[in-house]
């Protein structure tokens, strides 16, 4: 099954926002395979932004990742890289529709509060940045017959 990386950003967290954004995962039908409340290394924000490094935003992006603890997650279900990004909306939230949690709760692009994994393979490659195996569950949701046909 697929699954992707999400991570609640500082300015999430901070807003109180982290119910709100779970709650519309969990509301979707997507399964929570993995959570944890952190703060970021700068080592890991690099890492995880690396393509960005060439950037001019590069550097404030990484030390607004590291100013305050994150709720990093794992979602798992079909189609969830590409539908998460959808549920979260686009990178500017002022161009965000309504409806998307960048669209409802943002107004700036460096505080954007959500991220998502952009396509399969970044997905695994920040799973297994972000998490190690154990901290990762797999289990079956007694609803799928409900949500899948
Ligand atoms: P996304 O998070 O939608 O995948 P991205 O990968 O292009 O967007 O950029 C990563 C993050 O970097 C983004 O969530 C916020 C920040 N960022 C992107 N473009 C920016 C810009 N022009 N100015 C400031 N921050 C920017
Ligand atoms: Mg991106």
């Amino acid at each position: 099954m697929e699954r992707t990386f999400i991570m609640i950003k500082p300015d999430g967290v901070q807003r109180g926002l982290v119910g709100e954004v779970i709650g519309r995962f969990e509301a979707k039908g997507f399964t929570l395979v993995g959570l944890k409340l952190m703060s970021v290394s700068k080592e890991l924000a690099e890492e995880h932004y690396d393509v960005h490094k060439e950037r001019p935003f590069f550097g404030s992006l990484v030390e607004f990742i590291c100013s305050s603890p994150v709720v990093a997650m794992v979602w798992e279900g079909e189609g969830v890289v590409a539908s998460a990004r959808k549920l979260i909306g686009a990178t500017n939230p002022l161009s965000a529709e309504p409806g998307t949690i960048r669209g409802d709760f943002g107004v700036s692009v460096g505080r954007n509060l959500i991220h998502g994994s952009d396509a399969i393979e970044t997905a695994q490659r920040e799973i297994s940045l972000w998490f190690n195996e154990k901290e990762l569950s797999s289990w079956e949701p007694t609803v799928k017959t409900w949500l899948y046909e």
